[in-house]
């Protein structure tokens, strides 16, 4: 059964092409800086907003037309989309897909009702992952949509609902581990707090530690050697979200001696929420050692909340790969498109667009950002403008081997200091756009 009968698989045409169905630029075979774009780039498709995105807003109610879906939550309807998803990615041709356990299969009137229909699903997703060699790229738990999770799950109040979470992220583990997922993400949801006044937050800073601590020693007794990943996003749901950026979540995993077992999951528009750039967060990532995955989108410069837009912006994506490229890709991380279509763009071939745009997107910023890294201006800038720690006083300090007092006799006896030169921010801004 051909769900999209209007799509072809979508081919590599080259920049020339004007057919809106094929990649311009995603060229999977072709070899950047020794690895195929496929390898490099590790593209995903979310399950949430593709195959369950509705187009519905606080203003209004479901605008886009799923014509495989009965609009039921039952098992059979959640059994039917699997086939849709998996046509849908093995004609885009992404090597990877991403979900939450509540998206693949509905949640019962209990636990065990929940854990049994996401045992009738993954098996269904085992068979079309096996047919078709798409792989999970991480799995996760959805522990912010039912009301149970309102004060939160790990940072609940209620002790009965954190063991609930618990319980709920022991069996999305073990279905990951069953589908060959490569990484399980946490990403925070209701832990976060809106007032001071009925919040205890030392003790629910702690619950979340203990949480992710169970998750880790779960996923070892059961032999699941995925990456963990905390995803950080500030606001939304919650005023004071406990993994606010890149910095609170990897101080939260100092704090709590989970530094050596989650990486981070860095998505755009978490980023600019949080008033940084990507390329901000992606690098104070990567200098700690703690770059894994991300969530690809962009948000909306004229809007302050979570647009979720697919990424178009080459520019952005250029960053992006220069951070990527440094840590020469993400396995086992990749690109996870975190995006939804616009309401108003309510056909299923849209999905299509959404995903060429986004895929050709980094496929250009991977090549852009390989030539400006070839070419070294960039770098040999940078390396340049601190040469004065390589030798004399500056190796001295860095080494840790000179003291407040060593230095200030060191300027007395120098008096002249060596002049400041130029930062060349502009230069260099007008040097990136020669490649673009
Ligand atoms: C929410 C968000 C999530 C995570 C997975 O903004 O990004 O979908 O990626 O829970
Ligand atoms: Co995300």
């Amino acid at each position: 059964m051909a769900y999209f009968p209007e799509v072809p698989k979508i081919a590599y045409e080259g920049p020339k092409s004007r057919n809106p169905l094929a990649f311009k630029h995603y060229n999977p075979e072709e070899v950047i800086e020794g690895q195929t774009m496929k390898d490099l780039l590790r593209f995903s498709v979310c399950y949430w907003h593709t195959f369950r995105g509705t187009g519905s807003d606080p203003f209004g109610s479901a605008t886009l037309q799923r014509p495989w879906d009965d609009g039921s939550d039952s098992v059979a309807n959640a059994c039917k989309r699997v086939e849709v998803a998996f046509e849908f990615i093995e004609k885009l041709g992404a090597p990877f897909y991403c979900f939450h356990d509540r998206d693949v299969a509905p949640e019962g009137a209990n636990l065990a009702e929940s854990n049994r229909n996401l045992d009738a699903v993954a098996k269904v997703l085992k068979e079309h992952q096996q047919k078709t060699g798409i792989q999970l790229l991480w799995g996760t738990a959805n522990l912010f949509s039912h009301r149970r999770y309102m004060h939160g799950a790990a940072t609940t109040c209620n002790a009965d609902v954190f063991a609930h979470a618990a319980a709920q992220v022991k069996k999305a583990l073990e279905v990951t581990h069953d589908l060959g997922g490569v990484n399980y993400v946490f990403w925070g949801g209701r832990e976060g707090y809106h007032n001071l006044y009925n919040t205890d937050l030392k003790r629910e800073l702690d619950h979340l530690a203990r949480f992710m601590h169970m998750a880790v020693d779960h996923a070892k007794s059961i032999g699941f050697t995925g990456q963990f990943l905390f995803e950080p996003k500030p606001k939304e749901p919650t005023k004071h979200q406990y993994d606010f950026d890149a910095a609170a979540c990897l101080n939260f995993c100092r704090t709590y001696g989970l530094a050596d077992k989650v990486k981070l999951n860095i998505e755009t528009n978490h980023a600019t929420l949080a008033g940084h750039t990507m390329m901000h967060e992606l690098e104070f990532s990567r200098i700690n050692g703690a770059l894994g995955s991300i969530d690809a989108n962009t948000g909306d410069l004229l809007l302050g909340w979570d647009t979720d837009q697919f990424p178009t912006d080459v520019y952005l994506t250029t960053q992006c790969m220069l951070v990527i490229l440094a840590q020469e890709g993400l396995a086992p991380g990749g690109i996870n498109f975190d995006a939804k279509v616009r309401r108003e763009s309510f056909e299923p071939v849209d999905l299509f667009y959404a995903h060429i745009g986004g895929m050709d997107a980094f496929a250009r910023g991977a090549r852009t950002a390989a030539a400006i890294r070839k070419d070294g201006a960039l770098s040999g800038f940078v390396k340049k403008r601190y040469r004065s720690f390589d030798e004399g006083i500056g190796a001295k300090i860095e080494a840790g081997t000179v003291s407040f007092a060593d230095l200030e006799k060191y300027v007395l006896e120098k008096g002249q200091l060596a002049p400041n030169e130029s930062g060349r921010q502009e230069m260099l801004e007008n040097l990136i756009n020669d490649y673009l």
